[in-house]
């Protein structure tokens, strides 16, 4: 067996047994008093927390407290705070079907959560009475929440944004349900080899226990896949099609809590697992064949096994298109039936639902939608369709052209035939208006078909999302613009309405308020706590940053998280950071694109210019560079990056010459966690990707709303961070996207810029004679070879460009209060960047009316 599971057999070979899931409640009227009590939390003191926890910890985890492990411990805390928790659960889900109001379906492959017990802690209110009861029972409460392994269902950005958008729902009391995939293994888990290669280890966020899931396992949903479709007559002889599937997988719901910022809501997040349906068990009894069939069974459980690690290049894995069917079908089937009152008209779906679709991933949902209205609910395709096309938004994440999603038409042949068809129809329709629109206009017929025939006949997923959707946006400006002209410039033309823009934010609770609660305090003393839910409000620190007062406590504040990263690097990874220095961030995904190389460039021309004497030590400012990037496992080049990076710190940190002022860091492992703690700790915020390339950036908004000021390009928010913080509180280099295209149409070459910049020349010879590759000349060979030969974007151009703002930077920094100044105007102008007000932007621009904040 290699890509099919035994059988065949369909869903109707096997009578599963019949379970009742009916809601009924007691067979009669309870007799005793207590039920006729709602559901409470309990008393929030620190004499009845102590009590839940020690009740939890003996009885949950069957561990007396002088026995418990640390484990014990983290588990117990997490299900004593959960179920402080629960009542707002129950009376927001209670409180949402009295009083319907159109509800956001966020459909998205990854939610990258982070840790949940801080979160769960600081919406509930709940931290001060937790530290009090851990410190009377003599544990650690610190020691207890390192226990905890962050969920990291997700890349990168876009996951880490879906997290940040449910925060955000919940905060508004929005009614919101997430629906994602509850993956067995997350984003691998980063470590270096002893010479500074990328390795990946299995990410087992499951092996200690999940305290925060609540497994449904009677809301299962099955979902099938393969076989073939027919045609038939129904009851009046009208003809139809129908679906014919070959196998099927059950889907079981994980539940999550989404707890809003002390408001006493909670909403759900729902992650889907595979397992195996009944007629794996059937299969093992009756097909003799006991070993095959047991493997079936892991066929059916590899669809949520792992997620994949590639951020931006999808490659056309069967198993990743089995991944995005499965959890939208048990998405849309659960809102459907689970979701919806009984007997609900679905002609008013519309009204009830929309699913935001978070880039391509789950565009299946489209066809999937029209399939259950065709097929089974007997709908003719104009009804069908008027009803689909009302109920989806799409947001396109990237510019890159490579990134969009073509799935090959024989994957889809084989694994959803119907969807095929039905993808096919409504190709035809959309064509169909296309040349009523542009009468005669063949090509244009060819660029916006949902088809492409080359170099494979595929369905692009963007251009079927665009079809479908009553709203298509872009998550910034920049790339918002671009998408409507040069990426999707024939829909844009076709429904100018439908193109719009939201521009991310990220959640100032999770990357303020828990990362960095001496910032917190600090702006809380100083303009209340009105902030935390309303960002704009740190436009009331604007006047302190003249006061020097003010700076000084700031400055204080990041020095104690410097301190704080230190402390935590020398604990893992046995690195000391020294004292005093500039923290200059670069900590995203490992991409091409976003230019990790320029920086590695600007580190190695800095030693270079030491070491050769045209650059005396004392001038250098002292400066501790951190780098925090995966690679995917697949993607040769940034491995190379990578490995090159650590061999450059190795070199730079060690030499007597540098005198500890010029220090490179390679954090291995980024992930939310750590962005917790280098974030708050940064100086300078490293946004370098070439103009025209990231989409948005997040990690730029985090790092300014902690008072790190920005080096960068105009790219992505970066644009719309500089117009709030002003030109005088940020560092702009590099091309405009414009002057990047005129580039290119020239034909761009990078060996001119080696030859006619000496510094980058000496930089670059410096790594290729393997100076810092043990003498090893070859080990350098791909990145610069890359580089002087190819250099896709465009890192050599910006060099000189870059170095020049990095010298202003140093000025800037040799004075630290008019530093701070810029810091603290960074955060107090930064309140836009809140996801609070991406999500009021969906509400306004995408989701319509009905949706109510
Ligand atoms: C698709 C198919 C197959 C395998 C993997 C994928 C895949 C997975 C993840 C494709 C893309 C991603 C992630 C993309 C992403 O994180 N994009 C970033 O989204 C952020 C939030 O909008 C932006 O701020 C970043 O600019 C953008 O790069």
């Amino acid at each position: 067996m290699t890509d099919q599971p035994v059988g065949p057999w369909a869903p109707e070979d096997h009578d599963a047994p019949t379970l009742d899931f009916r809601r009924i409640g007691p067979s009669r009227p309870p007799s005793h008093p207590l039920a006729a009590v709602p559901a409470v939390a309990p008393e929030r003191t620190v004499d009845a927390f102590v009590r839940e926890f020690l009740e939890e910890l003996n009885f949950g985890e069957g561990a007396p407290l002088e026995r418990s492990t640390l484990n014990h411990q983290y588990l117990a805390l997490a299900r004593t705070v959960r179920s402080y928790l629960m009542a707002d659960w129950l009376q927001t889900a209670a409180r949402r079907r009295a009083q319907p109001a159109k509800m956001v379906g966020y459909l998205s492959a990854e939610f990258l959560l982070g840790r949940q017990l801080g979160n769960a802690l600081l919406n509930s209110g709940l931290t001060d009475i937790v530290e009090e009861s851990m410190d009377a029972l003599g544990l650690d409460f610190g020691l207890i929440r390192a226990q905890e392994v962050e969920p990291g269902l997700g890349n990168g950005g876009l996951g880490r944004l879906a997290a940040c958008f449910v925060d955000s729902l919940a905060t508004m009391d929005v009614s919101c349900i997430g629906y994602g995939i509850r993956y067995d293994y997350g984003i691998f888990r980063q470590v270096f080899t002893p010479d500074g290669r990328q390795q990946e280890a299995p990410d087992t966020w499951l092996a200690l226990g999940a305290p925060w899931e609540f497994p449904n396992p009677d809301r299962a949903v099955q979902v099938d896949f393969g076989g073939h479709t027919e045609g038939y007559a129904d009851e009046s002889g009208r003809p139809r099609r129908r679906w014919v599937p070959a196998w099927n997988v059950l889907g079981i719901p994980y539940n999550y809590m989404v707890p809003g910022y002390r408001n006493g809501v909670a909403n759900t997040l729902r992650l889907w697992s595979a397992e195996a349906t009944h007629a794996f068990d059937l299969q093992i009894f009756n097909s003799g064949n006991y070993v095959d069939a047991v493997r079936a069974q892991t066929f059916a459980e590899n669809i949520t096994k792992v997620l994949y690690p590639e951020d931006s290049t999808p490659q056309g894995r069967e198993l990743r298109l089995q991944q995005q069917y499965f959890f939208v079908a048990c998405s849309i089937k659960d809102y459907l039936h689970g979701t919806l009152p009984q007997g609900f008209d679905l002609t008013h779906l519309p009204d009830q639902i929309v699913f935001q679709l978070n880039d391509t991933h789950p565009v299946i949902a489209v066809p999937e939608l029209m399939r259950l209205l065709l097929d089974e609910h007997g709908m003719e395709w104009e009804q069908a369709w008027e009803i689909t096309s009302r109920c989806f938004a799409y947001t396109c994440h990237t510019l890159l052209p490579e990134a969009l999603e073509v799935w090959p038409t024989k994957l889809f042949e084989k694994l959803l035939p119907r969807h095929l068809e039905i993808i096919y129809a409504i190709n035809a329709h959309f064509l169909d208006e296309v040349r009523q629109a542009f009468p005669g206009d063949e090509l244009r017929l060819g660029r916006m078909s949902i088809i492409t025939e080359y170099p494979e006949k595929g369905v692009r997923m963007a251009h079927l999302a665009t079809v479908a959707a009553t709203r298509v946006n872009g998550v910034a400006e920049l790339q918002s613009r671009l998408l409507r002209d040069k990426v999707l410039p024939d829909f844009a033309q076709l429904w100018p309405e439908k193109f719009t823009n939201v521009t991310n934010g990220v959640s100032p609770r999770r990357f303020v308020c828990l990362a960095a609660p001496l910032l917190r305090d600090l702006i809380t003393e100083t303009i209340g706590d009105g902030w935390v839910t309303d960002l704009d409000r740190l436009r009331e620190l604007e006047p302190y940053a003249d006061d020097p007062a003010f700076r000084a406590r700031f400055r204080a504040v990041k020095q104690s998280n410097k301190e704080r990263l230190a402390t935590l690097a020398r604990i893992f990874t046995k690195v000391d950071l020294p004292d005093g220095h500039l923290v200059d961030v670069m900590v995203k995904r490992l991409h091409e694109y976003k230019r990790q190389t320029l920086k590695l460039l600007h580190v190695t021309s800095l030693y270079e210019q030491v070491i050769s004497g045209r650059l005396p030590i004392e001038k250098v400012t002292p400066r501790l560079v951190i780098f925090g990037a995966k690679a995917a496992p697949g993607y040769f080049l940034a491995k190379e990056i990578i490995f090159l990076i650590n061999r450059v710190a190795a070199v730079v940190n060690n030499d007597p010459r540098m005198q500890g002022r010029l220090v490179v860091v390679f954090a291995p492992n980024y992930n939310v966690t750590l962005a917790e703690k280098i974030i708050p700790a940064a100086d300078l915020s490293e946004q370098i990707s070439l103009a025209g390339k990231e989409a948005s950036g997040t990690g730029n908004m985090k790092l300014a709303l902690n008072g790190a000021v920005t080096i960068g390009t105009d790219d992505g928010a970066n644009v719309e961070i500089r117009r709030f913080v002003g030109d005088d509180n940020f560092f702009l280099f590099g091309m405009t996207e414009p002057e990047v295209a005129a580039l290119q149409s020239h034909g761009y070459v990078p060996g001119s810029y080696y030859q006619s910049d000496p510094e980058l020349h000496r930089a670059i010879d410096l790594i290729a004679s393997g100076h810092f590759t043990g003498g090893d000349r070859a080990a350098a060979g791909p990145v610069v070879g890359d580089l002087l030969t190819n250099d896709r974007f465009l890192a050599l151009a910006d060099f000189r460009s870059y170095l020049e703002a990095q010298t202003r930077v140093e000025a800037a920094y040799a004075d630290p209060e008019a530093w701070s100044r810029m810091a603290i105007l960074n955060v107090a102008r930064c309140g836009y960047f809140s996801s609070d007000r991406s999500m009021r932007d969906y509400i306004d621009r995408v989701w319509g009316t009905g949706v109510r904040a």
